[in-house]
């Protein structure tokens, strides 16, 4: 066995640096499914999981352990077996945790959709990676997933079975797959695909991201070093379990490589979150920063003890300096800012840097053999601490996106370092500050919106002649989305809200509906003809800054 390269969907790492990181430790040649068993036998009555939700459960190791066990038994028993895909879309419950270390244990990939996703994206991830199953709750948040399983079963062939937690309705219930136990005859390898993350993206449809049992566990165990994960921790996943922060940024599966406890909150408000913590005795969590605001002004006025919070975790969009300030006075605890992609690379500024760098940094790499190059359009390397675009390669970043190699020959260099779209400047501590962005995608919040993908929707809209999607400053969540829209000569003219329900009628994650629609003549454009999102951004910045003066 040398290098990852016998994936036939995605590129792997190269011969010589699969050996470089073995020989160095990082690939420590372990699976999930072994992971998880280890720990379990290691330490069978501590509490893995806590699920506040209904009645309330709590998960030794030992159960999981024995129901991912049954679990897979029962999968493969209904011929979901190795390299089958299975789009998961769960809220946090712990159930997440049984079914993902059943498809681990058995070598088939989880599909790592959001709760907010609804029929179109959920249809691309099934028809696109052939799903053999979906695995849903029955009801969430107000929101029926078994209607959508129906919709979208009946359009992709491959799509034979509907998994639900609770009740099942027309589909199969989660709880009637478990059976005995077998020995798993194919077991995966850590060289091996684990499972397909969504990129955050900023083309058309979401890009999905093959990682390895090697390189993702690497992230995991560098990262509880980092952030002081040890079997004494307590991670409250307050954000949707399935995003690669929760996951692993040490998140939930670092928790449980620790052999530490995860609790599941069920929403990550203060109301929520906050008696968990008191309760469960939490030790660090992970949120985005417009959460981060909301805890830290709500701390203030609250009756629950949060003393046992030692890090808190900032990521997933810039947290403004003066915000990151705020939190260790309100909260009593450490700030740890995160600046990571699901595509591989994760920064972290570390606990005993000095306040100054923890507020106005986004952290350095977690591996001393993550390559990061900051460079000029042409893909020079820049002087350092000038500000570019920042390129990285490693030992748990991708060499390519899943079943895409037209698009991963823009997306990577030819020597395999990722374009991340990420505008950065290294500080003389090789620490990284994120100045901008170069890719065509909207941060809401942590939230990610590939402006293409909805100028794609909305010009589906008949009286639409062109669309152009940006970003706008906003206080609260840092960026909201702003769809610049030319209406075709003579169409029936339209309101903008009309435009926000026809794109969210199409089926798409509520987060992705233009928060504001202007209509325009015309665009302004670039020297080369193309459309100006440059002056398009200015445009709407300034006319939010005129509403707000007058207002005032
Ligand atoms: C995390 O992962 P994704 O895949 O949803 O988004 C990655 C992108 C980055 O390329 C960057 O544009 C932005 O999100 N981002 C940040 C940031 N953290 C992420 N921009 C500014 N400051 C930060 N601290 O968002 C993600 C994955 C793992 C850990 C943390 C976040």
């Amino acid at each position: 066995m040398t290098g990852t390269k016998d994936f036939d969907d995605a590129p792997g790492y190269p011969a010589e640096f699969a050996e470089r990181y073995r020989a160095k430790g990082y690939w420590r040649g372990e699976t999930f499914g072994q992971m998880l068993r280890d720990r379990a036998e290691k330490h069978p009555d501590r509490i893995a999981v806590v699920d506040p939700a209904g009645e309330g459960r709590r998960w030794t190791y030992a159960e999981l352990d024995l129901r991912a066990d049954r679990l897979a038994a029962g999968l493969l028993a209904r011929g979901i077996g190795k390299g089958d895909r299975v789009v998961l879309q769960l809220p946090n419950v712990a159930e997440f945790f049984e079914v993902v270390f059943a498809l681990f244990r058995i070598g088939a990939l989880p599909v790592f959709a959001l709760p907010a996703h609804r029929e179109t994206e959920i249809r691309h991830f099934c028809a696109f990676t052939e799903a053999a199953a979906y695995v849903i709750a029955d009801v969430a948040e107000g929101y029926d997933y078994r209607e959508l399983a129906t919709k979208v079963r009946a359009e992709v062939p491959t799509l034979k079975h509907v998994l639900v937690v609770g009740d099942p309705g027309e589909h199969t219930a989660l709880a009637d797959v478990p059976a005995e136990p077998v020995a798993i005859a194919d077991a995966p390898r850590p060289h091996e695909l684990a499972f397909l993350q969504l990129s955050g993206g900023s083309t058309g449809v979401p890009k999905l991201i093959p990682r390895t049992h090697d390189d993702y566990i690497y992230s995991l165990w560098g990262s509880n070093e980092i952030c002081g994960v040890d079997e004494h921790s307590v991670f409250l996943c307050a954000l949707p379990a399935a995003h690669n922060f929760p996951l692993s940024s040490p998140g939930t599966l670092g928790a449980l490589y620790a052999g530490a406890r995860v609790v599941l909150a069920p929403r990550p408000s203060p109301d929520v979150a906050f008696p968990l913590i008191e309760a469960e005795g939490v030790t660090l969590t992970g949120l985005v920063p417009p959460l981060a605001l909301v805890w830290t002004e709500a701390a203030a006025a609250t009756p629950h003890d949060l003393s046992s919070l030692e890090v808190l975790l900032v990521g997933g969009a810039k947290f403004s300096e003066e915000a990151a300030r705020r939190v260790r006075p309100a909260l009593g605890c450490t700030l740890q800012q995160v600046f990571g992609m699901a595509e591989g690379l994760v920064n972290y500024t570390r606990l005993d840097d000095p306040e100054d760098t923890i507020v106005t940094t986004q952290g350095r790499p977690i591996s001393p053999d993550d390559e990061i190059r900051v460079v000029d359009d042409e893909d020079n390397d820049l002087p350092q601490g000038a500000t570019g675009h920042l390129l990285t390669r490693g030992p748990y970043t991708i060499r390519g996106y899943w079943r895409a190699p037209e698009h991963n020959a823009g997306a990577f260099t030819a020597d395999g370092f990722y374009r991340t779209g990420d505008v950065v400047r290294l500080t003389e501590t090789g620490h990284l500050v994120v100045e901008g962005r170069a890719k065509d995608q909207i941060n809401r919040g942590g939230e990610k919106v590939a402006a293409e993908e909805i100028e794609n929707h909305i010009l589906a809209h008949p009286s639409v002649h062109d669309v152009a999607v940006v970003s706008m400053p906003d206080a609260y969540l840092g960026e909201r989305t702003c769809a610049y829209v030319v209406l075709r000569e003579g169409a029936e003219p339209v309101k903008s809200i009309a435009v926000k329900k026809f794109v969210r009628e199409r089926g798409l994650a509520a987060f992705k509906v233009p928060d504001r629609v202007e209509f325009v003549e015309a665009f302004p454009q670039t020297g080369i003809g193309k459309v100006s999102k440059k002056d398009l951004r200015a445009a709407i910045a300034a006319r939010l800054r005129e509403t707000a003066a007058a207002r005032d």
